[in-house]
């Protein structure tokens, strides 16, 4: 029996925004999912390329997966680029979607103004502790950084934190919990990150994507 043959290509995506904002990219090169990952339970999901085939990873995974060659390519956020460091990892392109940004946000009845005028400590719940320790560094404000994987936005309502640094897109979520935000950190979109020995081997099918993805995206700016 002849074995099926494994597809050259494998993109790394995570489920939800990351997956939902790539497929208009890939349906510009041409090629489509063959599975609704919100329907199916597979991890590994071929495309309309026999020589492309995609796998679901957990967002935070994407740039994990890539630098040690699990998957040739990915789609990551940039806060969690900069938070895993970027080893091993060629970022040749911001695709320029899921788009939102850091912040630092604080419970309404806050005054984080003059706590930092103060001098005061501020206990600073995250998942974003690199990017958080830079920023409160650069700012000259000592920070207890407390590590969370998830919902940072119940931290200050607990009283675990003073402060939260997460992704804002449209403040909704801050609002319904009544938080307020007081600082923006950085923007953030998603890049297409490729892994370096890939990138040499398998020069002409990544280039091709590559390619095609950074016209998509420079037509959308027009
Ligand atoms: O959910 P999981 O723990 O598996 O991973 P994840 O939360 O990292 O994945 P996912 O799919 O939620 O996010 C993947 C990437 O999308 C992030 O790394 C960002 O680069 C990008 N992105 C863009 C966002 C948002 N916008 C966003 N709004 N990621 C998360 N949010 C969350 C935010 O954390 C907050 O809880 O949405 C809430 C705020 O949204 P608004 O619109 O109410 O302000
Ligand atoms: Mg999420």
């Amino acid at each position: 029996m002849k074995a099926q043959a494994k597809p050259a290509l494998t993109l790394a995506l995570s489920k939800g925004r990351i997956f939902d904002e790539t497929l208009p990219l890939l349906k510009a090169a041409g090629i489509e999912v063959l599975e609704d990952p919100e329907k199916s339970r597979k991890l590994i999901i071929g495309t309309t390329n026999p020589e492309l085939q995609v796998v679901l990873v957990r967002a935070s995974d994407v740039p994990t997966y890539v630098q040690y060659g699990g998957a040739d390519l990915g789609v990551t956020g940039k806060d969690t680029l900069i938070e895993h460091g970027g080893q091993g990892l060629y970022q040749p392109l911001d695709l320029q979607i899921a788009r939102c940004r850091v912040s630092v946000a604080v419970r309404s009845d806050f005054d984080y103004a003059s706590a930092v005028r103060q001098g005061s400590r501020l206990k600073v719940a995250t998942k974003y502790v690199g990017i958080a320790r830079d920023f409160f560094a650069a700012k000259g404000v000592h920070v207890d950084l407390i590590k969370l994987y998830g919902s940072m936005e119940l931290a200050p309502l607990t009283g675990l934190a003073d402060a939260i640094v997460d992704l804002v897109s449209t403040g909704n979520t801050l609002k319904a919990n009544h938080l307020v935000e007081v600082e923006r950190i950085m923007d953030i979109s998603s890049r297409l990150v490729v892994n370096q020995a890939a990138l040499k081997l398998k020069q002409d099918p990544i280039r091709h994507l590559i390619d095609v993805f950074a016209r998509t995206v420079a037509a959308r700016q027009t």
